[in-house]
């Protein structure tokens, strides 16, 4: 009987992969033919980022940095989708999508005002094309549905991406966000970067589903599965859907096959005691910046050299940004007062003027 509808739909989401954990391709069909320039500028934003990563982690500890959620492991995941955006393109980060909104252009010195909770952090730049980060889990799908629509009906030639994890795709906004997007066929990109847990949660929980690609299919979009820690893939498979968005094609959903390697944040979240070792180590051989270090290198495009230029590049950057940061005045109870509303309540403007008068001491 071939009339397993289940089965069906799950045959349908085999997971894309084009770079093994060898550094090989394996899918040369599917390969999105990058120049040797762009390989080697997404190696150099995949460095860039597990040392800013490293970095962020012991100034958290150090107390310099306030809310920080870790992102290693999840560079191909993270960047080599960011990668397939245009400038102009709209980001709907969540809160661990920071790096790609420093590669869609937003200054690093914002990302630590906001890790700060420093509302200059919330002051995106008018020509960096980015929302601030959900921290509400899916409210970023909806938020995306009407983006799109906006791009859409202004005739734009543009695409809204977000990014969310696999525990949000048990939420409403998630169904709501995709649906809504299917029935108005907008130009949506959304990627559920699937990192096997919701903080403690494992997936196995959150759904009975064996892909979380599959809940496309009840919205009425593309849905696909691609391995997370390849750069390649994950490429792949944004700029397709990308270029189906901008033809009118519509919407898709990506799930990412991915790993974060660190706590979920940096607020005492302890992995050790619902990850075990194995499977830790299972997926520190999926690195994907190893994988893609042995594909450039075969390649002559990379080197021990390269590298280390980078690293520095990128510690001198976190140095810069941190000392700019610290030089932007301390937040004052009056900027949180005066920031809520264009127009105080009562109660708030006597607040206000209470506060204004302590500070000026
Ligand atoms: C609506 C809502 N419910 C609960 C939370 C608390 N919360 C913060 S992160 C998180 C887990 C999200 O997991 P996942 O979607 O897999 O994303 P990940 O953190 O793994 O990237 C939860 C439940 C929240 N922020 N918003
Ligand atoms: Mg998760």
């Amino acid at each position: 009987m071939t009339t397993n509808l289940e089965q069906t739909i799950e045959e349908q989401f085999e997971t894309l992969q084009i770079l093994n954990v060898k550094g090989e391709i394996v899918n040369k069909s599917a390969d999105p033919q990058l120049s040797d320039d762009e390989l080697k500028e997404l190696m150099k934003r995949m460095v860039y980022t597990r040392i800013w990563d490293q970095r962020a982690i012991s100034l958290n500890r150090q107390g310099r940095l306030g809310f920080y959620a870790p992102v290693a492991g999840q560079e191909a995941s993270m960047l080599a989708s960011e990668f397939a955006m245009e400038k102009e393109d709209w980001l709907l980060p969540s809160y661990r999508d920071i790096p790609q909104m420093v590669w869609h252009g937003l200054p690093l010195v914002k990302t630590f005002l906001y890790s700060r909770g420093h509302f200059e952090g919330g002051k995106i730049p008018d020509d960096v094309y980015t929302l601030m980060p959900q921290i509400i889990i899916a409210a970023q799908c909806t938020q995306t549905a009407g983006v799109a629509l906006g791009l859409k009906k202004r005739g734009k030639k543009n695409v809204a991406f977000t990014y969310f994890g696999d525990g949000a795709t048990s939420q409403g906004d998630f169904y709501e966000g995709l649906n809504f997007a299917g029935a108005f066929n907008v130009p949506a990109v959304f990627i559920s970067q699937n990192n096997r847990f919701a903080i403690s949660v494992p997936v196995e929980k959150q759904s009975a589903t064996k892909t979380l690609a599959q809940k496309a299919v009840a919205a009425g979009i593309k849905g696909i599965q691609v391995d997370g820690m390849d750069p390649l893939a994950v490429y792949a498979a944004a700029k397709n859907a990308r270029e189906r968005a901008i033809n009118g094609e519509g919407p898709t959903l990506i799930e990412t096959l991915t790993y974060r390697y660190g706590p979920h944040t940096m607020a005492g979240d302890d992995p050790t005691r619902y990850r075990t070792e194995d499977l830790d180590s299972e997926w520190e051989l999926k690195d994907p910046l190893v994988r893609f270090r042995i594909y450039l290198e075969n390649k002559g495009l990379w080197s021990k050299e390269i590298e280390d230029e980078v690293v520095e590049t990128a510690k001198e950057d976190i140095k810069k940004a941190l000392k700019e940061a610290d030089q932007i005045p301390k937040q004052k109870v009056s900027d949180l007062i005066n920031n809520m509303y264009e127009n105080l309540p009562q109660n708030l403007q006597e607040q206000l003027e209470e506060y204004r008068k302590k500070e000026s001491k």
